[in-house]
């Protein structure tokens, strides 16, 4: 709990993926009155796995703002068991994946909720509710979209390529199929218009937030609300925190540097929050800039990073209305 300042009264919408992105939205959910954080989550990641519709952003936000992730991966649930895995193993199933027993709950659960005809919107609302969770989670869309990893060895399915394939082949380019159906729920759309701040997260720009951007109308969405928008860095001194997203800029020909992050998402930006290690490239950025400690080793570091990017987003010139 934040325990030093009272709760704010922003309202803050919060583009996230995984693991980097679900950590800044608990530090958000810490330090903004209940209520306040809309998290906004990629879906591309989905995947159909053992006859189930596995939503791994969702779950490990779901998971970060209820307190019950596993801290060492940011991803499936503490104290968890995986029975059922040793057993699929035996009947033959594919256990690359690791799904642990408490987690499967959920994923049976979500499947059959689906079946019934209920939207991810709905489906993720109960969860979040059934976990007391104060915030909003909201899937991107509730059309199914799915990255598509097109690589030096062919074309993967992202968890294919990023859990099974260690994201060892070479990445040539990415897209998002289904994409082209899909629209922004009306509750992302609703978030965007009314947020006094949109933060978009330290998640991988190509994985993470690109399907998010991707979704037609949710560029024009982002660049009409009326609340500034400020970018945190994924990228650290020249290495990426978790994940791809250095290998993935060196593999496209980009830098790998927060400068790469900025010039990505080009315009939609109003500030950008780097690493102290990065403090020398604070002129570099053409955008208003918070250079500051954005490793979040723990609650307490993540509450104090989403106190520094709230009052610096709020500090920024607002745009009139592109
Ligand atoms: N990531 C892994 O590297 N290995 C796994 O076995 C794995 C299982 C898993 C199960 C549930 C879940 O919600 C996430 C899981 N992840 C695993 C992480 C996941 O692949 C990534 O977090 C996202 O897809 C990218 O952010």
């Amino acid at each position: 709990m934040n325990t030093s300042r009272s709760p704010l009264p922003v309202r803050v919408v919060a583009l996230s993926g995984g693991v980097g992105g679900a950590r800044l939205a608990a530090g958000l959910q810490q330090i903004l009155a209940a209520g306040h954080l809309t998290v906004v989550v990629n879906t591309g990641d989905d995947f159909e796995h053992w006859g189930l519709t596995i939503c791994p952003d969702l779950d490990t936000v779901l998971y970060n703002l209820a307190g019950i992730h596993n801290p060492e991966t940011g991803w499936g649930r503490a104290d968890e068991s995986f029975q059922v895995l040793e057993e699929m193993e035996r009947y033959g199933g594919e256990v690359w994946f690791r799904l642990g027993d408490r987690d499967l709950a959920l994923h049976l659960r979500r499947t059959e909720w689906l079946r019934q005809g209920l939207s991810l919107t709905e489906i993720t609302d109960r969860l979040r509710h059934m976990w007391a969770v104060p915030s909003r989670i909201l899937p991107m869309c509730n059309e199914p979209v799915r990255t598509l990893v097109h690589t030096d060895e062919g074309d993967l399915p992202f968890q294919h390529y990023f859990v099974r394939r260690r994201c060892e082949p070479t990445l040539v380019a990415l897209s998002f199929v289904g994409g082209e159906q899909a629209r922004p729920t009306p509750d992302v759309l609703e978030a965007l218009a009314e947020a006094d701040l949109i933060v978009f997260g330290p998640s991988n720009p190509y994985v993470s937030l690109d399907p998010i951007l991707s979704v037609p109308g949710m560029r024009a969405a982002i660049q009409r609300a009326p609340g500034p928008k400020v970018g945190v860095s994924p990228i650290v001194g020249g290495r990426a925190l978790k994940g791809p997203a250095a290998k993935m800029m060196r593999e496209l020909g980009e830098l790998i540097s927060p400068l790469t992050v900025v010039d990505h998402f080009g315009d939609l930006l109003d500030g950008f929050v780097i690493d102290q290690e990065d403090a020398a490239l604070a002129d570099a950025v053409i955008l208003p800039t918070l250079v500051t400690d954005t490793i979040m080793v723990d609650g307490q570091a993540q509450a104090r990073l989403a106190q520094e990017v709230v009052e610096f987003g709020l500090s920024l010139p607002v745009h009139p209305q592109r």
